[in-house]
Order: C-alpha cells, then sequence, then structure tokens
C-alpha cells in the first residue's frame, strides 16, 4: 500500500492487515516525473500485477501511466465521459442530472479516459446536496470496485489495443452494475 499523504487511513488500515506500506510526499520531488519515478521504484521491487487508485489525488504522468499500461484501475465518482475530474457531485446538482453514479476504468495518461469498465448508478434527490449525494456515491463504489478487481484477477478482465475486454470480448461500453445486486437491508 502506497500512499503520497502520511497518516491517512488507508495506511493504518494496510498495517492493520500486515501489508507493507510506504509513504513517498510529492512535495518532496521538483517535478512530477521524479515523483513519479519514485513511485515506480517503491512497487517494482513487489512485482505488482494490478496497481489500485483510491483516492489517489496526483494525476500521473507517462512515467507512471506507460510503466504499468493496462495494469492499472481507478473508481472516479460519475458517469464517465461525463464529468471527469474533480468536484463532481456539485457539478452534477447545479447541471440538474437525475443520475449520478460512478466508474472503474483502466488508467492511462489521459486523466479519467481510459477505457471503461463497469459503472453503477444512484439517483440525484431533490434534497441532495453534494454531501448526501457523495455518501450514496460510495456505496456504490464499495460494491463495483471489487467486482472489477476480481474480475481483472481472475484473467477475465483485460486492456487490449485501447478498450476493455471481458472474456475476450471487447467492450462497447461500461458493465451496467444493477441496484437489483445490492444486498437488501433489513426493512427493505
Ligand atoms: N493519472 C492519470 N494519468 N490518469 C488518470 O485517469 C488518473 C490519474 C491520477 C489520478 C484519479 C482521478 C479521480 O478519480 C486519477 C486518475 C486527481 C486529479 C487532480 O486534478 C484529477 C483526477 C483524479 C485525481 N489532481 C491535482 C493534481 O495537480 C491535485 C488535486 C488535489 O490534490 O486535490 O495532481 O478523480
Amino acid at each position: 500500500m502506497l500512499s503520497n499523504k502520511p497518516g491517512v487511513a488507508g495506511l493504518e488500515r494496510a498495517q492493520k492487515a500486515n501489508i507493507d506500506v510506504a509513504c513517498l510526499e510529492h512535495q518532496d520531488f521538483p517535478e512530477r516525473p521524479l515523483f513519479d519515478a519514485a513511485l515506480v521504484e517503491t512497487l517494482q521491487p513487489y512485482h505488482p500485477d494490478l496497481i489500485i487508485l483510491a483516492g489517489f489525488m496526483r494525476i500521473l504522468t507517462t512515467v507512471f501511466t506507460d510503466y504499468y499500461a493496462g495494469r492499472m484501475l481507478n473508481i472516479h465518482p460519475s458517469l464517465l465521459p461525463k464529468y471527469p475530474g474533480l468536484d463532481t457531485h456539485q457539478q452534477v446538482i447545479d447541471a440538474g442530472e437525475r443520475w449520478h453514479g460512478s466508474t472503474v476504468h483502466f488508467v492511462t495518461e489521459q486523466l479519467d479516459g481510459g477505457p471503461a469498465i463497469m459503472q453503477g448508478r444512484v439517483a440525484v434527490m431533490p434534497d441532495d446536496s453534494a454531501t448526501t449525494l457523495a455518501a450514496r456515491v460510495l456505496t456504490i463504489e464499495h460494491r463495483i470496485y471489487p467486482k472489477a478487481a476480481a474480475l481483472y484477477a481472475s484473467g477475465r478482465l483485460k486492456c487490449r489495443n485501447g478498450a476493455a475486454w471481458l472474456d475476450g470480448e471487447r467492450l462497447d461500453g461500461p458493465i451496467q452494475y444493477a441496484e437489483s445486486d445490492m444486498p437488501r437491508t433489513s426493512g427493505s
């Protein structure tokens, strides 16, 4: 588990699970490519099969994205290709969208622009704030990210020729995660 911010919950959680951790602070590097090279150097001895970005908020240069091309996932809080970038929840509310959600995608040089893999949606409620909407999107993220990672780990999901492939077939768009796949909570 590699973080660019000391003291974050992810570091503590990984340590509890006896997973090796490292922290490299981007402020300690004069240029982005040098930070990215240090990230690669730190991870390289582990020979990771898959890199999973989770709340990682530094834009990666080709120094990193080329090294792990086709072997890196991100989850972005919007129905990509809509609303790439930051502050998605408020933008969705301001635009009067009826639907919002989250998308797992392969990471390429292009920010939030790599091939989409899986998407889950939530309805925008009239009284939603960015905070309440973000909380519902997060529950979707906790469902779809492990599913997408498991598909990759099983060898069924691949990134080839700028597209995502599932079971040898090119995905036209992200797999849609249905609300009916959600576990029932008591009383609903
Ligand atoms: N890097 C590449 N090359 N491609 C992607 O698709 C990436 C990436 C790095 C991070 C996550 C993404 C998100 O899901 C992600 C995808 C940070 C920014 C950003 O503007 C944008 C998108 C994402 C993460 N970062 C600012 C920067 O200057 C810093 C913002 C901050 O520190 O709050 O790096 O949302």
